[in-house]
């Protein structure tokens, strides 16, 4: 009798075991973002409103995010794009159709800056835009003095005392790369005329004697440490490591900026889509949405959040510059067989 019995119990703890591990199970919504780009606080609090998990990770560059989204092995169910590779990725037929009437909180974007995301997603379809920034130049006063950054310019990428020191690094981007070399030589980041080009491959093939790496991520530690003195960097990383250090400083150069908008969208093979749009709706809440540009020192396209902000972040320049800058300053657009022309200069840069 006992020799039954003892199988009979096992199998019943095991089954209880079995259903309580089921139980616990939550959904899981896959996120694929840039990194240090969202207050972490948000998630856990999602997770917590919402019961379930969220698998965050991270890219570094439009370029690793698309390989990783191609590769069959990865799966998301939102990611956070450049306004370029959102066209990219619609062009692949990878991004859902978004219902905005899942979007209680759609209202709050600025219209002014979802008819700018118009030139990467017509009809704005796809993409929910999250944040917006300018790219310029951060660099260590301990190591790089006044008198060198005193022109304000891209030049400083240039300049003869980095000769031979092996201290500047440039993003791991062929858009962001070019685009300084197409700005400082007069043209837009959109340009891709043989004369355009061909002016910015000669500008990039001076600064590249002192530029050691292309990288849009590591600079922010080797900035710190003196490994690199100069760094072509976002607005926002560069004014969070700011926070922490008080010899680092950036610019916005005086000849102007690529300026880029980054957005969310849900993949089609998305196997949480109710979820997904919860989250969405969550980072487009005005509170949220305040919080989170607070957090990562990027302005947000919600307006309603832009109204509630602190006048040391309206007023800080770095994040916000006046409409005169602006003006100088182009959006990264799609640019389709023609960035072809901009990855070969790039690629050759790179390589030599
Ligand atoms: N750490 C967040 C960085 C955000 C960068 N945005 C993309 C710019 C693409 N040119």
């Amino acid at each position: 009798m006992k020799k039954i019995m003892i199988p009979a119990a096992l199998a019943l703890i095991l089954m209880t075991l079995f259903m309580v591990a089921c139980s616990n199970k939550k959904v899981t919504l896959y996120i694929f973002n840039w990194s240090d780009y969202i207050d972490t606080e948000l998630i856990k609090e999602f997770e917590e409103a919402n019961d379930c998990k969220i698998r965050y990770s991270t890219f570094d560059s439009n370029e690793n995010m698309l390989t990783k989204v191609k590769s069959s092995t990865q799966s998301f169910d939102i990611i956070f794009p450049s306004g370029d590779h959102v066209s990219i990725l619609a062009e692949l037929d990878l991004l859902e159709e978004l219902d905005k009437s899942k979007l209680m909180n759609y209202g709050n974007l600025d219209s002014l800056l979802l008819k700018k995301a118009q030139s990467f997603d017509m009809d704005n379809k796809f993409s929910v835009p999250y944040a917006w920034g300018l790219t310029g130049l951060m660099y260590n006063t301990q190591f790089v003095s006044e008198e060198i950054v005193a022109s304000g310019g891209w030049n400083i990428l240039g300049d003869s005392f980095f000769d031979g020191k092996n201290k500047i690094t440039m993003l791991d981007d062929a858009r962001e790369v070019i685009g300084a070399a197409l700005i400082y030589s007069g043209y837009s980041v959109n340009d891709t005329t043989p004369a355009a080009l061909e002016a910015a491959h000669t500008v990039l093939k001076v600064w590249d004697r002192n530029i050691t790496q292309f990288d849009s991520d590591s600079y922010k530690n080797e900035l710190q440490d003196g490994t690199t003195w100069l760094a072509q960097a976002y607005n926002g990383d560069a004014l969070q490591q700011m926070e922490e250090n008080e010899d680092l400083a950036f610019i916005l150069p005086k000849e102007g900026a690529a300026m880029w908008m980054d957005n969310m969208v849900m993949l089609k093979s998305s196997q949480n889509k109710d979820l997904a749009y919860k989250f969405i709706d969550f980072l487009l809440d005005a509170e949220n949405a305040k919080r989170n540009s607070e957090y990562t020192m990027y302005p947000t396209p919600n307006k309603t959040a832009m109204h509630m902000m602190g006048e040391a972040f309206i007023n800080n320049k770095l994040i916000n510059p006046d409409a005169e800058y602006l003006d100088k300053c182009h959006m990264i657009e799609y640019l389709g067989e023609e960035a072809r022309n901009i990855d070969q200069i790039y690629e050759d840069i790179k390589m030599n």
